[in-house]
């Protein structure tokens, strides 16, 4: 599969670097819940999931860290390595993240509020599903 990177525009000046996102303008989608995850020890792998509804684009603002991507027809390791790139991880993708640098902060945009109803957690559900 081919991922989405969303390259967002930068306004940097003597004072630093700025980065804003916007509903419907650099995130395809209306954006309801923002969450981060942090201090993840570096060799622990998160995620082993799909969202049935839920878009998200995912922002590494701080370090780096690595999503695995799946669509059920093939499958990309994409680095996340700058806060002006974002991933699209989209509805029935299955997804797993690991490699966290140990100051990594992984910024999540999602087009929904948290409903755990919307998670297929289980690989082979998740193959059937999309075959
Ligand atoms: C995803 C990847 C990229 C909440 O209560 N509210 C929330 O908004 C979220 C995201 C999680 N939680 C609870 C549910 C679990 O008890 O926080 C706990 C950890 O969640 P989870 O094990 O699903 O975390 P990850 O890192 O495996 O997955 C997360 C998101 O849950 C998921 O939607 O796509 O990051």
């Amino acid at each position: 599969m081919t991922p989405e990177i969303i390259v967002f525009k930068e306004i940097v000046d003597q004072r630093g670097g700025l980065v804003a996102l916007e509903e419907h303008k650099n995130i395809p989608f209306t954006l309801k819940r923002v969450y981060y995850i942090y201090g993840t020890p570096t060799d622990c792998r998160r995620g082993f999931h799909a969202h049935i509804a839920l878009r998200q684009v995912a922002v590494c603002v701080k370090g780096t860290c690595t999503f695995l991507l799946d669509n059920g027809h093939g499958k990309v390791d994409v680095c996340l390595e700058s806060p002006d790139k974002g991933l699209l991880i989209d509805k029935m993708v299955w997804h797993e993240m690991y490699d966290f640098s140990e100051d990594c902060i992984l910024m999540v945009l999602a087009s929904d509020i948290y409903c755990e109803s919307d998670y297929i957690r289980d690989y082979n559900h998740f193959l059937k599903a999309v075959h």
